[in-house]
């Protein structure tokens, strides 16, 4: 008996976890409203809650194109919304399923880490593991803080020279669980010390493969309705100063208190040891393509704006040298919207860090958060284009100040 009760048991803790939410027949539109009412009719979507609509990019003003993925129960009535106000229309994705079937393609899924398809968690941290072992002598595994769920959340330091430390550079990817941004990781230079980490949000991260691919938040039960909060909403500098929510079921959930998840808290912590070495802190999330510069709590500009601006624009040309890649620069309040308690800018008021950026990378919206595979490697070559224009024209500026 007891044997039969544990053999029910493990079945149906097997089944939950299998049970994958599908995106059969969802449909992903791009809109474009062509006037107040359109915009006002598109806000009112946004914000009707458990309807389905789900914004993958924010309805902000006339002319800017919102991505709304729809679900097939909601189709009609879009289509007829469509028809009454005053929008431009592009049905971008058919199935949206399809898209997430085919990041899973059988020849994309060979063994171990790669750079042609989207890794999991356990190899990605199995990879850092193994750079440590491999390169023993320059890279270092580093636990910089904890999970809700009780995951660790590794990153590494490269270190060429102990000289270095004064000039260390911080890379933080996959804060928001679903924009699989597979980080950026190369030997740029031998004169920084390298933190990177590419998994801000193991749990989200998981659970973004292995339930819900379009997972963004963390995965602590702030209510019996909706898990997580937005741990780009929760860092405690001018957190709760607008583009967040106070629901635990939007997307913005800031959370009920600052750093009140716990990888964002300990992670502050770990920053917190060397924030005053860092000379960078360069975040990455998709899609968008834009290089954006802090802050999102306020219209005010940086101290250097202009040269953090100047050295975006260079950035943003060498990027679009490669393949033609079109990147916008500018602040994230004036460029995209109001958003507070970010981790850019936490670093940026804490420290003044002189360089903080946060990418969002590829595309435009065509896949947006399903990004194919193929793009992985084209995605990185470009951005480490950019990337290395940024620390040249960085130490240019400065010498010749
Ligand atoms: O809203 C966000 O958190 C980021 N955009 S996303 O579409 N990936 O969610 C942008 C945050 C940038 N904030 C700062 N750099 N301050
Ligand atoms: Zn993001």
């Amino acid at each position: 008996m007891k044997f039969f009760i544990i053999i029910v048991l493990l079945l149906t803790i097997g089944h939950s976890i299998s049970e994958k939410v599908r995106y059969d027949n969802y449909k992903l539109y791009k809109l474009t409203p062509k006037n107040v009412e359109a915009i006002q009719v598109l806000k009112e979507l946004e914000e009707a809650a458990f309807s389905g609509y789900n914004f993958w990019s924010p309805v902000l003003a006339i002319g800017m194109p919102v991505h709304v993925m729809v679900p097939p129960y909601r189709v009609n009535e879009l289509e007829n919304i469509i028809k009454i106000i005053d929008v431009d229309s592009v049905l971008l994705m058919e199935n949206v399923q399809d898209q997430i079937d085919a990041e899973d393609r059988p020849q994309t899924r060979d063994e171990g880490f790669g750079w042609t398809r989207y890794n999991t968690l356990d190899e990605i941290n199995a990879w850092l593991r193994n750079l440590s072992v491999q390169y023993s002598s320059v890279v270092t595994l580093i636990q910089g803080g904890s999970t809700h769920e009780g995951r660790i959340i590794y990153g590494v330091k490269v270190s060429y020279s102990p000289n270095n430390a004064n000039n260390s550079v911080f890379l933080e990817s996959n804060i928001h669980a679903r924009e699989c941004t597979n980080a950026v990781i190369r030997r740029i230079a031998e004169s920084y010390d390298w933190y990177v980490f590419p998994v801000f949000n193991p749990d989200g991260f998981e659970y973004s493969h292995t339930t819900d691919r379009m997972w963004r938040k963390t995965r602590y039960p702030h209510s019996i309705l909706c898990t997580g909060a937005d741990p780009n909403r929760n860092w405690d500098y001018f957190w709760n100063h607008g583009g967040t929510s106070n629901s635990p079921c939007t997307e913005i959930y800031r959370g009920p208190v600052p750093f009140s998840e716990p990888s964002t808290r300990s992670m502050a912590e770990f920053i917190s040891s060397v924030g005053d070495q860092l000379v960078a802190y360069i975040s990455f999330h998709s899609f968008s393509q834009l290089l954006l510069i802090p802050y999102g709590y306020t219209d005010e500009h940086l101290d250097n704006y202009e040269q953090i601006y100047q050295i975006g624009l260079k950035a943003a040309e060498a990027l679009a040298q490669r393949y033609g890649t079109e990147y916008r620069v500018g602040t994230v309040y004036e460029t995209i919207y109001p958003a507070s308690g970010s981790s850019a800018d936490w670093v940026k008021g804490v420290f003044n860090t002189p360089i903080v950026y946060t990418y969002e990378l590829r595309d435009q919206g065509q896949y947006g958060f399903i990004l194919p595979p193929e793009q992985i490697i084209p995605t990185a070559l470009e951005t480490l284009d950019s990337f290395i224009t940024i620390f040249l024209e960085y130490e240019n500026s400065i010498s010749n100040k």
